[in-house]
């Protein structure tokens, strides 16, 4: 069998996605998700030009070997937009080894070992009062874990916190928006909405926070300290983590557990953090972090230091990555949680799937393959928008991270 063809395609039902659809030279078709939100072009423009014509005419059963040329061939490596692109041809070859042996992907990673895919989902809302009726509408739905973000008295716009309370989307602008933010204002928001919620909901309730890489390492060690009462299971993105060291001085104040990657995209930049055991949860996705096969050499490195997987779910992650990631998610030793951000109803019928959500568990596909794919008519239908996520300025105009 040979490759015989790969589509690029670009469409935005509801938000942009860019999809690598793989065809074989028998008919067998596979689909992999490269979008990379804000930067959707690009991750495009590096698999049409560079990866499509090298992929023609290759065995598609040959996985790793595809992956070492599409790394190591290109000489350049590492980097967002690089491993989108090698993410999508892994996840649609990983498809069509499925489809080929009649087995749903997961299986070919070893078989089940749970019973479902423990997510969480997003409770967000202006204030403390709104936010607990958004927590308790996931624990109604069946959650067992849930993520919750609030408005910051004094500032006007706050990370997480939108107009569409299920579907919030922070790339809503063709130029990026301006947002605000004040250090201060929020380490003195933060505790006093988790002793609420906790009071209101319980001990059992998984409660997680997302501090969207915006504090400095001492800066975090006191947010997490004062966060202790309430049994966080993560507090997500503490620092920026170029400078992985930086965990160290988070780790000596705090015993909130600590979780970070979605903007990882090798094993090499979260190996510090792993190895000296500096974080509990690495939340690496299958599409920026290349693909299942990477994906998995990540996971299996993180269960030798008593890291759990934590894998990003955002919208801006197509439901093809959403599918992949729950074959690694329910086969995997050491699972923690995976993101679940629902997808809206426009995503969902061009990418026609059958994972499911029941009592607060995601089940992969039992088809064989990733149990997903992208309808090409439907795509046609909504061309590209470009969107940008917003930058972040703090009260005197310096530029933050967003
Ligand atoms: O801001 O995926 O935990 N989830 C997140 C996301 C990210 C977006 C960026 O594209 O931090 O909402
Ligand atoms: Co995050």
């Amino acid at each position: 069998m040979r490759i015989a063809e790969a589509r690029v395609i670009v469409t935005c039902p509801g938000r942009n996605f860019v999809t690598l659809k793989i065809i074989t030279d028998e008919g067998a078709t596979g689909v992999g998700d490269a979008t990379l939100n804000g930067r959707e072009l690009a991750v495009a423009s590096y698999l049409r030009e560079h990866v499509v014509p090298a992929l023609l005419g290759r065995d598609p059963a040959m996985i790793e070997d595809t992956w070492q040329y599409l790394y190591q061939g290109a000489y350049w490596r590492r980097g967002p937009v690089t491993m989108s692109a090698i993410a999508a041809v892994d996840m649609a070859l990983w498809d069509i080894k499925g489809k080929v042996a009649g087995l749903p992907v997961y299986q070919l990673l070893g078989g089940r070992s749970r019973a479902g895919v423990t997510v969480y989902g997003h409770a967000n809302a202006e204030t403390v009062d709104e936010v607990l009726v958004e927590v308790g509408r996931y624990v109604d739905m069946g959650y067992r874990a849930v993520r919750v973000q609030t408005g910051v008295p004094g500032l006007t716009t706050t990370y997480g916190v939108g107009g569409d309370r299920m579907f919030y989307e922070p790339a809503d602008a063709a130029i990026a928006t301006e947002v605000e933010w004040s250090t201060e204002r929020y380490l003195a928001a933060v505790p006093p909405v988790f002793a609420r919620v906790r009071d209101e909901f319980g001990p059992h309730l998984r409660l997680l926070h997302d501090v969207h890489h915006r504090l400095t390492p001492i800066e975090a060690a006191r947010l997490g300290r004062s966060l202790e009462p309430y049994a966080l299971t993560w507090l997500e993105d503490p620092v920026r983590a170029e400078l992985q060291e930086g965990f160290r001085l988070i780790r000596q104040h705090t015993t909130t557990p600590l979780a970070v990657g979605e903007v990882f995209n090798t094993i090499w930049d979260c190996q510090r953090l792993i190895s000296e055991q500096l974080i509990d949860y690495i939340r690496t996705s299958v599409v920026h972090a290349g693909g299942l096969t990477h994906l998995r050499r990540i996971f299996d490195f993180a269960s030798l230091y008593h890291v759990r997987s934590g894998s990003h779910g955002a919208t801006d992650l197509s439901p093809v990555s959403l599918a992949a990631a729950l074959h690694l998610d329910i086969s995997i030793p050491n699972f923690g949680l995976q993101e679940y951000m629902r997808h809206t109803r426009a995503t969902d019928t061009a990418f026609p799937h059958t994972y499911r959500f029941e009592a607060g568990y995601l089940h992969p596909a039992e088809e064989p393959g990733l149990g997903v794919d992208l309808d090409e008519q439907v795509a046609a239908q909504y061309p590209y928008q470009p969107a940008a996520l917003p930058v972040n300025r703090l009260e005197d105009r310096t530029i933050h991270s967003w």
